[in-house]
């Protein structure tokens, strides 16, 4: 047997290929580099930087998985989820930035869109010029998209869209817009569209007040009776389908990406154990403090371990979405768990922005949240375990 690697049980590092340590390594230094330092204060300000998209676009973290012709790297699910955990270690703000673009903008336009779509919008998201929204839920529809009320009406040209969006990250910021609506020249099914900033009618107004992923910006998108062409409308898919095959991808990125914010937690709260000393001895010296950091780094281990593991089937095929449901709702739950002990953990200091770990309590709030929230992930669990539907 060999010694114990505390930080890396499962020798996860050995599992990668040279190029996936390679990418990690790189999304590692940028993350360090041009997002740690901006951090608190965007946070604290809830202000975004809309060129911090160019610079995840020059470092190669967008598109990842989209083939190089089109601007992507062209790398596998794996090197994508590393690329998350990387960036989440830091903020789940800057992560979802680049998920939103890759997995629900990126994704649907090359797997569901033209070759004249993919030709136009592509490279420039892959660059970070230009810069995506995804827009499904709405005021009255989240945890049941198929509830919408966004409707798409077929006129000479094309289509009428009206209706509005909620919670959408980017859209305040948004060039290229992928919605879904509810096409009536398609029986009603559900079709997606794809809409550019400046179409008259279209409004992405800002959601304020927001005390979770504050260095992410979030938005309504309002639709009132945009007039695209044919030529707007993904021609690839219809019905729930469409928008659940890119939710697939994010929910998979997500799992590697809570569990980067997770690990911020559970080295802080390891460094801080050791430096604080209470009763004459460090916190790391009681047997409560080492108790929550074994559970910590169980939790982050096995977790980590399931989010390669579904990575190596996404590539090859054999992942099933409910196993993504069982991954996303594991591991933002976990992390949660994980970021709300670190903040105890640090006593009053768990409370202060320059200790980081309430922020990244609060954001793993969205993150439990958005992407089918835990308990909607369950019911997916318990529909596949039992074939009976529980949502309604
Ligand atoms: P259901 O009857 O189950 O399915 C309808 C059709 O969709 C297909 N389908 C899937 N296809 C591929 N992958 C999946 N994961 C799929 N899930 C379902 C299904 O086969 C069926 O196809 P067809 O051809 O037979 O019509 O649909 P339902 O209406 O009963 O759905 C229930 C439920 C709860 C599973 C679903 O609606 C759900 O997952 N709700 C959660 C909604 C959600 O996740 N919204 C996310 C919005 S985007 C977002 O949050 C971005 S945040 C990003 C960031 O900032 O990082
Ligand atoms: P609801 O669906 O109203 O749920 C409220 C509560 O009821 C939850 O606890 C839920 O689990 C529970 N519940 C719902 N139905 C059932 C049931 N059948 N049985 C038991 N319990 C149930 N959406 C996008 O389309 N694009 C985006 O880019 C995007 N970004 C987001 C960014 C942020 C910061 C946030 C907060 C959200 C974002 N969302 C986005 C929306 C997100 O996906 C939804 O908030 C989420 O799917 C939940 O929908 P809801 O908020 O309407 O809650």
């Amino acid at each position: 047997l060999s010694p114990f690697s505390w930080q890396d049980p499962f020798h996860l590092d050995a599992q990668l290929s040279e190029e996936e340590r390679m990418l990690r390594d790189a999304a590692r230094a940028f993350a360090d580099d041009r997002l740690a330092s901006r951090i608190t204060r965007a946070n604290r300000e809830e202000s975004v930087e809309p060129e911090i998209f160019a610079e995840m676009g020059g470092a190669g973290l967008l598109g990842v998985t989209i083939p190089e012709e089109y601007g992507g790297l062209g790398a596998g699910y794996v090197a994508y989820g590393l690329i998350a955990r990387e960036v989440e270690r830091v903020d789940s703000g800057y992560r979802s930035m680049m998920s939103v673009q890759s997995s629900l903008v990126m994704y649907p336009i090359h797997a569901y869109g033209s070759e004249a779509q993919k030709a136009r919008y592509l490279p420039g998201l892959a660059a970070g010029t230009l810069i995506g929204a995804f827009g499904l839920t709405e005021p009255d529809a989240g945890s049941d998209p198929g509830g919408m009320k966004t409707r798409a009406e077929k006129t000479a040209e094309g289509y009428r869209l009206t209706g509005s969006k909620m919670w959408i990250s980017n859209a305040p910021i948004a060039d290229v817009f992928v919605v879904w609506a509810k096409s009536a020249a398609h029986d009603g099914r559900i079709r997606g569209f794809v809409l550019e900033k400046g179409m008259k009618g279209l409004s992405a107004p800002k959601i304020g007040g927001k005390l979770s992923l504050r260095a992410s910006v979030t938005g309504e998108i309002v639709m009132d009776g945009v007039e695209v062409g044919e030529d707007a409308l993904l021609p690839g898919v219809e019905g729930l389908k469409g928008p659940f095959g890119c939710l697939n991808r994010a929910r998979y990125g997500i799992s590697w990406g809570a569990m980067g914010a997770a690990e911020d937690c559970w080295l802080r709260a390891h460094r801080y154990g050791m430096d604080r000393r209470q009763f004459g001895r460090p916190l790391a010296q009681t047997q409560l403090y080492q108790k929550k950091l074994a559970d910590m780094q169980t939790e982050i281990a096995l977790g980590l371990q399931g989010a390669l593991r579904l990575g190596r089937m996404m590539e090859d095929g054999s992942a099933a979405p409910e196993l993504i449901s069982l991954m996303k709702r594991n591991n933002c739950g976990k992390a949660l768990d994980i970021a709300r002990m670190a903040r105890d953990m640090h006593g009053g200091n768990g409370i202060s922005e320059e200790f980081h770990v309430i922020r990244h309590m609060v954001n793993l709030e969205t993150v439990n949240t958005y992407e089918g929230t835990h308990d909607i992930h369950a019911l997916i669990l318990g529909r596949a375990q039992t074939g009976l539907q529980a949502f309604f």
